[in-house]
């Protein structure tokens, strides 16, 4: 049963990856779009796409998420009321140890992730209470429910989106407001290519062997998290690769 149709969705980070799947499974459900990233071209041409091919509407709009008068002014300016909003831009950069890692790198993971998310819905879920609807749905991952070496400050923020995602749900507790987060092992997207600062060849080694779950198969779970009666509420779920049993734990074949 689709009920999603004819709803607004607010993706953040849409240019790529799970965010890019993400708007095209949702305007396969006949869902209207707003999309957001930092490269312009990408999210022209997938809005161009979408709209021929799903008759929906969709605006986009470039902004770095890290710049919160930039956050401000996008929110300000929505002219459709926002019914599911999906924090899902994010990023990991390097792997480095606590006692060696990149402050810069550091910041950019807390200002994404974290604050970027927060400054989201801070923004958003005002409207979402006078109207008594809506839905939040955070991407968070198993690096927010196990935390491993070389991810100190990636899973710092992916442990903070868990417990955003949680007080959330208890400050909206009462409301007809929907609160979930889809928590992913390895996908493979831009994501390792990103951690590893354009080495591409080390990016490929993470799903060398096994594999990994696509952009899809993760987009697809977030429509079925947004598509249940409004009474259900999925708070967080884990998806991995068959090959995946932990953060670290991951076989391959020869
Ligand atoms: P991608 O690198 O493919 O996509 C990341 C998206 O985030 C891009 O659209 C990018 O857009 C956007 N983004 C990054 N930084 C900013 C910024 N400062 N301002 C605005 N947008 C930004 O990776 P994924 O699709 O894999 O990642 C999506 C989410 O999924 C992230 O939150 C990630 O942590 C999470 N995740 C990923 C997993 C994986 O294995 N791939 C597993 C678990 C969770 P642009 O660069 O155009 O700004
Ligand atoms: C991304 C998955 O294992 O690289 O959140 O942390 S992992």
């Amino acid at each position: 049963m689709n009920r999603l149709k004819g709803k607004s969705v607010l993706i953040t980070g849409a240019t790529s990856g799970i965010g890019k799947a993400s708007a095209i499974q949702f305007a396969g459900q006949g869902c209207n779009l707003i999309l957001t990233g930092r490269r312009k071209e990408r999210l022209e041409d997938l809005s161009k796409v979408l709209v021929s091919e799903y008759q929906v509407t969709v605006v986009f709009e470039v902004f770095d998420i890290r710049e919160l008068d930039a956050c401000k002014e996008f929110v300000s300016n929505l002219v459709l009321d926002v019914d599911i909003l999906i924090n899902n831009a994010g990023l990991a950069v390097g792997v480095d140890s606590v006692q060696s890692g990149d402050f810069d790198d550091w910041d950019t993971m807390i200002d994404t992730n974290v604050k970027g998310l927060l400054a989201m819905t801070r923004l958003i879920t005002p409207k979402m209470i006078e109207r008594n609807s809506g839905h939040v749905i955070n991407i968070g991952s198993t690096a927010g429910h196990e935390a491993y070496p070389g991810g100190v400050v990636y899973c710092a923020t992916k442990h903070a989106v868990k417990a955003i995602t949680e007080s959330t749900k208890k400050d909206l507790h009462g409301t007809k407001i929907r609160v979930s987060m889809v928590s992913p092992g390895l996908v493979e997207t831009e994501f390792s290519n990103v951690r590893f600062k354009g080495d591409d060849k080390r990016a490929d080694s993470v799903y060398k062997g096994m594999q990994p779950l696509t952009a899809q198969d993760i987009a697809e779970i977030i429509v079925f998290v947004a598509n249940r009666p409004d009474h259900v509420n999925i708070l967080d779920s884990i998806i991995m690769p068959v090959y995946q049993s932990s953060a670290q734990m991951v076989h391959r074949d020869e």
